[in-house]
Order: structure tokens, then C-alpha cells, then sequence
């Protein structure tokens, strides 16, 4: 007999049984520590701000210290404010500042996480290159790298670029599925040099601002661009936001989490019950669950990027009209 089973047949009542519940590494549905199930969502990830211009400040500190040979990338990562969480900026996302100076490079690996990029600042002369896809980083440019493609970030110019990465990573840890290599060779061959304005990995500014334009103005004033990004980053959904100074955007509380980058303009939003006022660079959480209202204090143009594809796939998404 097992020791498991001559526990179970020892025992003289309930409190008996769950000890040797516990030996047996098992334990009683109807006697948990926590619910396992509850009415609705209930995230600990909270809504937060970061700032672009302290960020800078301390990559350029930074830079001072070490360079991109020493790092695989001098990335500034912005994790939510829970717990001992010190990587995920909500649940299935995670973004980061980066920074790269004239001359540097930051070599070349791939994952299977998923990568965008917003470019906020830099001028000629930088660039990535996507599995031997060369491609301009410009500031408003939106990039994708597609889970298992090699990239490596490049500055050939005579100023720093600065960008912000959004990634699957936090949704790769908890499915499990993760894979990361270096190149052995450091650098890639570059293939192609594509021309961004039709290269599908690329979104350049000129292209949003002007499919913008035909889009239909909502309740608010503002307008609604989702880009075509479905066919290279499958878990995420990137919409471009534009609000003229006056104009707001507004939801009810979604299964969705998402992350909002201002790429100009500035503003104030109210995310669940936090209040807080944005800028050119600044980035925004909204974790899922909670309702929001996103207002322009001057001409605005921001990006929203959500893990919406995921929660519809799995049949997880729920929204709610917006209730205030
Ligand atoms: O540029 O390859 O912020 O792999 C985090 C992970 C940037 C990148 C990040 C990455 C990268
Ligand atoms: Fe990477």
C-alpha cells in the first residue's frame, strides 16, 4: 500500500485528510487557500505612466558607462508597478526605451517574441536589419520583427536614436514557448533595401498620417487607423490614435491590455481610476479590465498597441460599453 493510501485509511476526519493531501502533492477543490474562479476580471497590474525625457536622461547616463558591445541592447525596460514584478509592463507586454549613439551597433540575435518599434528620435543612418532586410529607423516610423527573425539595430549617423520597443515576451513566459539565439557572426548580410513606403514590415509616418486621413472621425473627434500587421505579429494589434488638440478617445473596461506611446502632441488621460498627463515619447499602461479616456491638449498622435488578437483567437475577449 502506498503511503499515500495508508494516510487516507488512517484518517480519522477531514483535517487528517487534507494533511495527507499535502504529502501527495494534491489539495481539496473545496478546501483551497484561494478562489480559482471569480465574477470578473480582477488584474493587480496597474495603470502608469513613463516619461520619455527621463528615460533619456538615463540612457544617455548610461551610455556614458557602457556601450552596446558590452549589452546585447541598452534598453530601459518599464514594468508595471506590482508585486515583485520587475519585467512586465501588463500582462502579456512588455515595452522598453532604447537608445543607440553614433558608430554603435547592437548585434545580431532572434527570439520567438515578437518585436514592434515606434522610433521617437534619431537622424540618416540608422537603421535595422530584419533577416537581411535593411530598414531606416525614422522618427514616427513603426517597425516590425517577427517572432524567429534575426535583427540587429545600427547608427552610421552623428546622433543618438531613440526608440520604443513593444514585445510578446510576458506572453511567451507564461505559454512557455521561448527560444533565443545569437548569430555567430555578430553582423548579418544585408539582402534587400526595400522601399520602406512599400516594405511590410515598415510603417512609415508619412504613410499613417496620410491612410489616416480617410478614416472616419468618432465620437470625440479623434480618428482610428489599425495597421496590417496580422500576417507578421499574430498576438498583437497596433492602431494609430488621432486626436487634434480638444479631441478624446474613449473605452469601456476589455479583456485587452494595452500600451499607448505618444509620438507627438501631448495630453491628459484618465486610465481605471488613475489620472496622469503625457507628452511627445511618453508611454502609457492600460491594463486589462479597466475603462479609459484619452484627451489631446495639443494636436495628437498616438499609438495603441494591444494584445486583442491573442484574447479574440482564444475566444477570451469580452467589452463592455463605456459605463462613466
Ligand atoms: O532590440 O532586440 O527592449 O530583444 C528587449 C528585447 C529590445 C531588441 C528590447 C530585445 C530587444
Ligand atoms: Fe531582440
Amino acid at each position: 500500500m502506498s503511503e499515500i493510501r495508508a494516510g487516507v485509511e488512517a484518517a480519522r476526519d477531514l483535517d487528517d485528510l487534507y494533511a495527507v493531501f499535502a504529502e501527495g502533492r494534491l489539495t481539496a477543490g473545496w478546501h483551497k487557500k484561494r478562489p480559482s474562479l471569480w465574477r470578473e476580471p480582477r488584474t493587480e497590474f496597474r495603470p502608469n505612466r513613463w516619461r520619455y525625457a527621463d528615460a533619456a536622461a538615463a540612457m544617455d547616463k548610461a551610455g556614458e558607462w557602457m556601450s552596446t558591445e558590452d549589452a546585447e541592447r541598452r534598453n530601459l525596460l518599464m514594468f508595471n508597478p506590482v508585486g515583485d514584478n520587475d519585467y512586465d509592463t501588463v500582462r502579456t507586454i512588455v515595452t522598453a526605451y532604447q537608445m543607440i549613439q553614433p558608430g554603435e551597433y547592437a548585434r545580431s540575435h532572434r527570439h520567438t517574441a515578437n518585436a514592434m518599434r515606434l522610433i521617437l528620435d534619431g537622424e540618416e543612418g540608422v537603421y535595422t536589419v530584419v533577416d537581411g532586410v535593411k530598414l531606416p529607423m525614422r522618427p514616427g516610423d513603426f517597425l516590425l520583427t517577427p517572432n524567429w527573425a534575426w535583427h540587429s539595430h545600427y547608427n552610421e549617423g552623428t546622433a543618438k536614436a531613440y526608440w520604443i520597443d513593444f514585445l510578446d515576451v510576458p506572453l511567451v513566459h507564461r505559454l512557455e514557448p521561448m527560444f533565443a539565439e545569437n548569430l555567430a557572426a555578430v553582423h548579418q548580410t544585408v539582402e534587400a533595401e526595400p522601399d520602406p513606403e512599400t516594405c511590410p514590415l515598415v510603417f512609415t509616418r508619412a504613410r499613417v498620417v496620410a491612410e489616416m486621413a480617410g478614416q472616419p472621425v468618432r465620437p470625440g473627434g479623434g480618428r482610428r487607423l489599425v495597421l496590417p500587421t496580422q500576417g507578421h505579429v499574430p498576438t498583437l494589434s497596433v492602431t494609430y490614435v488621432e486626436l487634434p488638440a480638444g479631441a478624446s478617445d474613449a473605452a469601456g473596461r476589455s479583456t485587452a491590455s494595452r500600451i499607448f506611446a505618444a509620438t507627438s502632441g501631448a495630453g491628459v488621460a484618465r486610465l481605471g481610476d488613475g489620472a496622469f498627463d503625457w507628452t511627445r515619447g511618453d508611454v502609457f499602461c492600460l491594463p486589462s479590465w479597466h475603462d479609459f479616456e484619452i484627451r489631446a491638449t495639443s494636436d495628437a498622435l498616438l499609438v495603441e498597441v494591444s494584445d486583442e488578437p491573442t484574447l479574440r483567437l482564444l475566444g477570451f475577449l469580452r467589452e463592455e460599453p463605456l459605463v462613466r
